[in-house]
């Protein structure tokens, strides 16, 4: 069977990772059997999760995942989209992983209180005790000088506010009341919408953004509708 290796799950969300659920979603979607492997963090080829074990072959990156699953199984996650739909698809999806997630990864390690509820709560799980203190401490630094180096940790609290308002207003005007981004079928982009959505949404990262997305009916609704569907494990 597949193996997806990803962080494990956490109270209210099926990982960790954003990019693990996006991932795990994609999965879903085409109905594809998998298993969860949350043990293969220092194997990963490109140092980060997802990458999956299809029959032997390595694949990183939620991206390379779905052109994967797409080319080795026929099938196309944005079928039946015009080619202006699927490139929004794709405009829709970067704005997430390379806008939104930051911004909310930002509120999720740098602010002492969302960090102790969240990743802290889950390094406090899966780290000996010995090792925790100063691991949480340097994993922490490091992940504030990264957000500080791709830019968005450089933002005041009012600033990411102005930024993350945005980004919620645009994903809830495309959505509009449609049960999916591009209307009755999931897209690609659902997989990775719906994971921003839930990590934005999660109550253990408490931020102005997540106020804006829980203030958008439109968007809670289809954070709620993907996650009964693909993760009715989750509550
Ligand atoms: N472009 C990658 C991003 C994956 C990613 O950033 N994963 C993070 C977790 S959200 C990670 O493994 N970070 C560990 C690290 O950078 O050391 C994808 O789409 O899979």
């Amino acid at each position: 069977m597949l193996k997806i290796y990803g962080f494990g799950s956490v109270p209210g969300l099926p990982d960790l990772s954003p990019f693990v659920i996006k991932a795990m979603t994609l999965l879903k979607m085409a109905n594809i059997d998998y298993v969860v492997d949350p043990t293969g963090f220092r194997k990963a080829p490109k140092g980060k999760l997802p990458y999956i074990d299809d029959k032997g072959v390595i694949v990183a990156d939620s991206t390379f995942i779905r052109l994967h699953l797409e080319k080795t199984r026929g099938i196309d996650f944005d079928a039946g989209l015009s080619p202006k739909q699927r490139a929004q698809s794709w405009a829709v999806e970067k704005l997430c992983e390379d806008h939104l997630v930051p911004l909310v990864a930002y509120h999720r390690w740098t602010d002492g209180a969302n960090f102790a509820k969240g990743v802290g709560a889950y390094f406090d799980r899966v780290l000996p005790a010995p090792v925790r203190p100063i691991a949480k401490w340097a994993i922490r630094r490091d992940i504030a000088k990264r957000l500080w180096k791709q830019g968005i940790g450089r933002f005041n609290d009012r600033e990411l506010g102005m930024l993350g308002a945005r980004d919620v207003e645009t994903l809830s005007i495309l959505l509009e009341d449609k049960p999916f981004l591009m209307g009755e079928g999931a897209c690609a982009a659902d997989a990775a919408v719906f994971a921003t959505l839930a990590l934005l949404m999660d109550p253990a990262t408490i931020s102005a953004t997540r106020e804006a997305a829980l203030g958008k009916p439109n968007l809670v609704a289809y954070r709620d509708r993907m996650m009964g569907r693909f993760f009715p494990e989750i509550k």
